[in-house]
C-alpha cells in the first residue's frame, strides 16, 4: 500500500505542475443538481414501444455468459449463454450445446469483440474468450447465439486478455495471463519458473463468412502475464500490442513482487511476419499447435518500455498512435507507431529481454499524458479525443490526442475497470456515450445483502463536458464490452423452412418415433398447443433421442420442452429443430410440458413419458406402440394403449415411483 500512497502522491504533484484540474473529491452527494437529472432522465428514457439506438455487449465474467443491453435506456434485453448451462433456453442440455460445452459447468467470460470489415464493426459476428478454460466462442448476431466453440486451446493458460480482432477479421488472438508449463499437463515445478514455463498466444484464423475460427499458429512468449490487447489499423495494420506485467518473474506475493521494476512491456508484434514463420515451418509442434518462437525467428516481436504493470494498450482510430495505461503509474504512454517503425528500421535498440528487442524508449515515445491514477484502458470518440478509465481515482479523463492536454474528467461510482464508447476501439468510432464497467456499486442500488450488484454508468460524451446520465447494474462480473449502433445488427425473425434439415418433420401426421436396437428416436412436432407425438413410451436404460421442430413460424412463438425429474429443459425458437439426447434412467411416468409461454391453451401443451421398468414385458413392442400412438397426432384423449404405464408394482398412479410427487389427479386439470 505504501507504493500505491507514494504513486498517488507523485501523480497529484505532477497534476499540478502540469497545470492540470485537482481530480474532483468523490462526491458523497450526486454530482449534478435537479436541473441536470431532469435533462438526463429525458436523454435517457426511450418511451414504450420505442427502440434503443445502440447496443452494449458486456463480458459477463465468471458468470459465463454475455450480457445485451440497449443503449441509452440501458434496458438489459438478453442474457446469451455461452460458457455455462443455462436452464431456460436449455443451453448445456439440450444435445447441441452440451456437446459444445463438452463437459465444463463455468466459464470465466473476460471479453467481447465484434468482427470487423475495414476496421468497423460489421454487425456479424461476436467473439468472446472463457479465461477459467481457454475457450473461444463466436455468437452469430443473426440469432444471438452461440455459433461456434473452440478449445480449451493448446498451451494457453488464462485468456484473459481475448479476443481482440484485426481489421478485417483474419484472426482472431487469445493471449496467456497466466503462465504455465507447456504442453497442458506437464509438472514442472515452480523454481524452473523462469525456464520452463511459458505465456503463449494463439492465433485463430477466422473464416468470416462462417463465423468460424481454427487454430493457425501461436507465438511463444516468456512467463510474463498478458494483459488487453489491441491490433494495429490503418499504418499499424499488422501488428499486435500486448500489454505485459509480472516481467519480474514473481512466482508468490505478486502484489508487492509483480511491482518491482518501474518498467514493464509492450510487446510488438508483426503478425504478418509471425503467418510467414508458420508457412515456411520454423516452428515447432506442441500439443498440435505450430509453436513459433519469437527469440528464434528475428523480426516478430519487439519489447516497448512502459510504466509499471499496464494493463491496456489502445491504438487510436487513425492507427498512429498506441496507448498504453500503467495502471499502477499516473499517466498513460503514448507511442508514435511511425516513430517505432522508425527505430525498427534503425534497431534503436537498448538491450534485449529473452531474445526479443528493447526498443529505446525516448526513440518512439509521442507523450506521456498525466490522466491520474491508476489508468487502465483507452477509448476514442471520433472527434480527436481519448478517454481513459481511472481505477484508482474512480474517474474518466478525457485527453486530446496530439496536444496531449486533459481536458476534462468525472468521477464514477466506483471503481472501473473498462469503458466503451460507442464503436470506440473502430478505425470510425460514433462517440456520443461512454458506459463505465464499474467493478465496485456499494451505494448505488438497493441493498441486497453483503455482495452487491456491479455497476454500468452512462455518460454523455457528446458536448464539451462529460454528463453522467445513468446507473444500470449488472450480474457479476462485466469486464468489457462493446457499444455497436442497432442499426449495422439485422436479426433472424424465425427461422427458415428447411425441409432437409436433419431430423426435422414439417407436419404432424409425419412424426414418428423409430427404435434402433436400444436407441429411441422421437421425430416430434411442437406446434401451438401440442406436442406431436404427445406421449412417448421407452424402455428403462434406453438412449432417447427426441428431435422436435417447432413449425410455428410467426415471430416470437418459441416452444419449449421440459421433462419433469429428468432434469431436462430445452427452447425450440420458430422454426428450428432441436435435439434433447438423455437415458431413460428412472423408471415411472414422466410428464413433459412446454416451457415458454406460447398460446391461450399453452397450460395444454404437455405430454407424458413413460419408462417402462426393466424386466417388463412388452420390450420391443412399446417402441411400436409409441409409434402407432405418434401417427394420429391429436390423438391425445386415447388411452394408454401399448404396455401399461404404471409401475411394475401395480400401485396407485402418482404413487410408489420417483414420478410426480404429491401429483393430485384433481390439479393437473385445473391448472392455474
Ligand atoms: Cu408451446
Amino acid at each position: 500500500m505504501a507504493a500505491v500512497a507514494a504513486v498517488a502522491l507523485i501523480g497529484l504533484v505532477a497534476f499540478v505542475i502540469r497545470g492540470g484540474r485537482l481530480p474532483r473529491a468523490r462526491p458523497d452527494l450526486p454530482p449534478q443538481g435537479p436541473a441536470d437529472t431532469r435533462a438526463a432522465a429525458l436523454q435517457t428514457y426511450v418511451p414504450s414501444g420505442k427502440l434503443d439506438e445502440f447496443y452494449l455487449f458486456a463480458s459477463g465474467g465468471h458468470s459465463g455468459n454475455v450480457f445485451v443491453y440497449g443503449l441509452p435506456s440501458m434496458r438489459r434485453i438478453r442474457t446469451i449463454p455461452v460458457f455455462t448451462p443455462e436452464s431456460a433456453t436449455g443451453w448445456g442440455f439440450e444435445k447441441e450445446s452440451r456437446e459444445m460445452l463438452g463437459g465444463f459447468h463455468w466459464g470465466d467470460l473476460h471479453h467481447v469483440a465484434l468482427s470487423e470489415t475495414g476496421g468497423k464493426y460489421d454487425g456479424r459476428w461476436l467473439f468472446v474468450s472463457d479465461m477459467a478454460n481457454g475457450r473461444l466462442a463466436s455468437i452469430d448476431l443473426h440469432t444471438f447465439r452461440v455459433h461456434q466453440m473452440v478449445g480449451p486451446l493448446p498451451n494457453i493458460a488464462g485468456a484473459h486478455c481475448s479476443v481482440f480482432v484485426t481489421p478485417n477479421t483474419e484472426y482472431v488472438f487469445a493471449p496467456s495471463r497466466l503462465a504455465m508449463p507447456i504442453p497442458r499437463g506437464t509438472y514442472a515445478p515452480l523454481e524452473e519458473f523462469g525456464s520452463r514455463y511459458y505465456g503463449v498466444m494463439a492465433a485463430l484464423k477466422v473464416d468470416k463468412d462462417r463465423g468460424e475460427m481454427s487454430l493457425a499458429w501461436e507465438l511463444l512468449l516468456p512467463p510474463w502475464s498478458y494483459d488487453l490487447s489491441d491490433a494495429g489499423k490503418g499504418p499499424s495494420d499488422g501488428w499486435l500490442f500486448l500489454t505485459t506485467y509480472n516481467t519480474e518473474e514473481a512466482t508468490s506475493n505478486l502484489e508487492a513482487n509483480a511491482s518491482k521494476r518501474d518498467r514493464d512491456y509492450i510487446v510488438a508484434v508483426d503478425w504478418r511476419a509471425a503467418e510467414r514463420a508458420a508457412r515456411e515451418g520454423r516452428y515447432t509442434v506442441i500439443d498440435g499447435a505450430k509453436v513459433i518462437d519469437p527469440s528464434k525467428v528475428p523480426g516478430i516481436a519487439y519489447l516497448l518500455p512502459v510504466a509499471k504493470s499496464p494493463h491496456g494498450v489502445d491504438v487510436s482510430p487513425d492507427g498512429r498512435y498506441i496507448v498504453a495505461s500503467g495502471k499502477l503509474a499516473p499517466h498513460v504512454t503514448v507511442f508514435d507507431f511511425e516513430k517505432l517503425r522508425g527505430a525498427i528500421a534503425k534497431k534503436d535498440f537498448t538491450g534485449e529481454a529473452r531474445g526479443m528487442p528493447v526498443v529505446r524508449y525516448e526513440a518512439v515515445r509521442a507523450a506521456e499524458v498525466p490522466v491520474g491514477l491508476g489508468p487502465l484502458h483507452t477509448q476514442f470518440d471520433g472527434k480527436g479525443f481519448a478517454y481513459t478509465s481511472l481505477f484508482l481515482d474512480s474517474a474518466v479523463a478525457k485527453w486530446r490526442l496530439g496536444t496531449w492536454e486533459v481536458v476534462d474528467r468525472i468521477p464514477v461510482q466506483y471503481n472501473v475497470g473498462h469503458i466503451a464508447v460507442a464503436e470506440g476501439d473502430t478505425a470510425a468510432p460514433v462517440g456520443r456515450y461512454l458506459v463505465s464497467l464499474n467493478k465496485m456499486a456499494k451505494d448505488r442500488y438497493l441493498s441486497v445483502g453483503p455482495s452487491h450488484p456491479e455497476s454500468l454508468q452512462l455518460v454523455d460524451i457528446s458536448g464539451q463536458r462529460m454528463r453522467l446520465l445513468y446507473d444500470a447494474p449488472v450480474d457479476p462480473e462485466p469486464h468489457y464490452g462493446q457499444i455497436i449502433r442497432a442499426d449495422r445488427i439485422k436479426t433472424t425473425v424465425v427461422f427458415d423452412k428447411d425441409e432437409k434439415r436433419q431430423n426435422s418433420v414439417w407436419r404432424p401426421a409425419d412424426a414418428r418415433v423409430e427404435r434402433r436396437g436400444d436407441e429411441v428416436h422421437v421425430y416430434g412436432v411442437a406446434v401451438r398447443s401440442r406436442f406431436v407425438p404427445d406421449r412417448i413410451e421407452v424402455n428403462q436404460g434406453d438412449r432417447v433421442f427426441v428431435h422436435l421442430t417447432n413449425i410455428d413460424r410467426d415471430q416470437d412463438i418459441t416452444h419449449g420442452f421440459g421433462i419433469l425429474n429428468y432434469d431436462l429443459n430445452m427452447e425450440i425458437q420458430p422454426g428450428e429443430t432441436k435435439t434433447m439426447e438423455f437415458t431413460a434412467d428412472k423408471p415411472g411416468v414422466y410428464p413433459f410440458y412446454c416451457t415458454n409461454f406460447c398460446s391461450a391453451l399453452h397450460q395444454e401443451m404437455q405430454g407424458w413419458l413413460l419408462v417402462r421398468p426393466k424386466g417388463t414385458a412388452g420390450g420391443s413392442s412399446a417402441a411400436a406402440g409409441a409409434g402407432s400412438s405418434a401417427a394420429p397426432g391429436g390423438g391425445s384423449s386415447g388411452l394408454p394403449g401399448g404396455g401399461t404405464p404404471g409401475p411394475g408394482g401395480g400401485t396407485q398412479p402418482g404413487g410408489g415411483t420417483p414420478g410426480p410427487a404429491g401429483g393430485m389427479p384433481g390439479s393437473e386439470g385445473e391448472g392455474r
